[in-house]
């Protein structure tokens, strides 16, 4: 039994609740914590501090200083880096080799990039003739937008807590972070590295708990929060939207995706195999951006099925700690229910598995987890939900295409439009692909290769908005235009 409270941050304190639910670990269904669910009352303790604090120092303190002190949680993160590493491991099951050289270093560069990025901007100015000849002079400055709410999902819990937040601190804004139910622990972590740093209080609260019904619903109702930024499923992004509406809150959303990989005849076939094994099965299928279709040339279709069956099935699945793990569990059994059940429909549906499809084996704790294998489905028709619904896990259909228009047209007759994976040597047909494609992110010959300047974000379910560089700081600012007569 563990004695750990996962507390909230409410105006620079941590706070229990009367409601406590358990954090479990998805390698072995172990109890790793006690976590404290806000209630309504605290979220309007949380939205009455940062609302407090926006009229206070931390909105007018200049820009240096400001950036100073996220630099600090930075350093923060990095002085405590195992710490945080061991509670991403404890709340996801992921491996600790992806815990240490992605969400963890991500974490704090995120809180570093935003501060430094945040100094080098400027804003427009005009001059403008007069009928009096003397002329005018328009300048915009950025404020804070206001309160805002930051929701987090559980897949990559602090890279996309902080990719949200430290931008929206970095422009002088107040937020009330909540991360997912599914994985409190590193945002709690963050919570104390940010109470060390002397952040004003009320500037940033944590709030645990559920969405509907729960502390996400509470909040994102709220009529004391001016913006919502959300990452997680198109669902909840169409409930919260509807929410937002009656304050005509601004939205920043990331949502599902079902994209797609497309290899083509002239493609390396090993890099192409090496960065397909990456984008379906990285993270057990669990970032958004994960190939879930692939699409390979006929010439090279049967070769390409073979390899990838014969690489999924080499996926060394074990325990997070091991240091030639590649694969964890999902991150729950409820999940894991929900994509065997993708599964059940693909056969149904006149699917063929390749492999995997079902449970691993384990003689120890592990039985008590929620362990899937990695799959492959082929055979299936474009309109099967295997290749129209995302499943987030570790799964892939493959098809094979003749021509190049043939490949586009499906890619693009999805209703989701986040990001594609494009594999050839030709380089004008990189081009040219890439730019007919409805998504915001296409990656030619790599996969989630990340520059933080550029946009990101998705189309169609998969997002409102960019984020990412100038991006993320347009929508955590407000511009006021000043026309000054001369
Ligand atoms: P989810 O939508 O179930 O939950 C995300 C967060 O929203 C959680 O903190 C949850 O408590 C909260 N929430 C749920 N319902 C709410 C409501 N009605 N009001 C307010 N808050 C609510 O998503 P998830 O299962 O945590 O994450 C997986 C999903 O996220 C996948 O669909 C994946 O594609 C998507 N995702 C998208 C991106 C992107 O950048 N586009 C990144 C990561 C994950
Ligand atoms: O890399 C990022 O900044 C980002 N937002 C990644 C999203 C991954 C989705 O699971």
């Amino acid at each position: 039994m563990t004695s750990k409270i996962y507390k909230n941050y409410i105006a620079g304190e941590f706070v229990s609740s009367d409601r406590l639910f358990d954090d479990i670990n998805p390698v072995d269904g172990s109890l790793i914590a006690k976590v404290a669910e806000a209630d309504s009352a605290m979220v309007d303790r949380a939205v009455i501090a940062a609302n407090g604090a926006l009229k206070g120092d931390w909105s007018h303190m200049p820009l240096a200083e400001r950036c100073n002190v996220l630099r600090q949680v930075a350093d923060g993160i990095e002085a405590r880096f195992d710490e945080f590493v061991a509670a991403e491991i404890a709340d996801t099951g992921k491996p600790q080799s992806h815990a240490r050289t992605i969400d963890i270093p991500r974490g704090a560069e995120n809180f570093r990039f935003f501060s430094d990025l945040a100094r080098t901007i400027s804003t427009e100015c005009f001059e403008m003739d007069t009928p009096d000849g003397s002329g005018a002079l328009n300048y915009a400055i950025r404020k804070p937008m206001g309160v805002i709410a930051v929701i987090a999902p559980w897949n990559l819990p602090l890279l996309l807590l902080t990719w949200k937040l430290a931008p929206a601190l970095a422009m002088g804004n107040c937020v009330i972070a909540k991360p997912s139910e599914e994985t409190p622990g590193s945002a709690t972590l963050l919570a104390e590295v940010i109470h060390d740093t002397g952040l004003p209080s009320g500037v940033f609260n944590l709030l645990h708990g559920f969405g509907p019904g729960s502390t996400g619903e509470y909040l994102t109702k709220h009529h004391g929060i001016d913006a919502i930024t959300f990452t997680g499923e198109s669902a909840t992004g169409s409930q919260i939207m509807k929410v937002a509406a009656d304050d005509v809150k601004s939205v920043s959303f990331e949502l599902g995706g079902k994209n797609a990989a497309i290899v083509f005849d002239d493609a390396d076939f090993d890099a192409a195999i090496e960065g397909t094994v990456r984008s379906v099965f990285s993270n057990c299928g669990q970032v958004c951006l994960c190939s879930e279709r692939v699409y390979v040339h006929e010439s090279l279709y049967e070769k390409f099925v073979l390899e990838l069956k014969k690489r999924a099935e080499a996926l060394i699945e074990d325990w997070p700690d091991g240091h030639s793990t590649e694969l964890g569990p999902l991150i729950s059994q409820e999940h894991r229910k929900k994509v065997l059940a993708c599964f059940a429909q693909a056969i149904k549906e006149g699917g063929n598995l390749v492999t995997g499809g079902g449970v691993p084996e384990f003689s120890d704790s592990r039985k008590s987890g929620s362990w899937i294998q990695p799959t492959i489905f082929t055979g299936l028709k474009e309109e099967a939900s295997m290749v129209t619904q995302e499943v987030f896990g570790p799964v892939c259909h493959i098809s094979s295409f003749s021509t190049e228009a043939e490949v586009v047209d499906k890619v693009n007759n999805s209703k989701y439009g986040l990001a594609a994976a494009v594999w050839t040597k030709d380089i004008q047909r990189g081009h040219r692909v890439s730019r007919q494609l409805e998504v915001g992110v296409v990656w030619v010959n790599t996969w989630f290769l990340r520059d933080l300047r550029t946009p990101f974000g998705g189309i169609k379910l998969s997002g409102i908005g960019r984020e990412g560089g100038l991006h993320s700081l347009d929508f955590y600012s407000e511009l006021t235009n000043i026309c000054i007569k001369l």
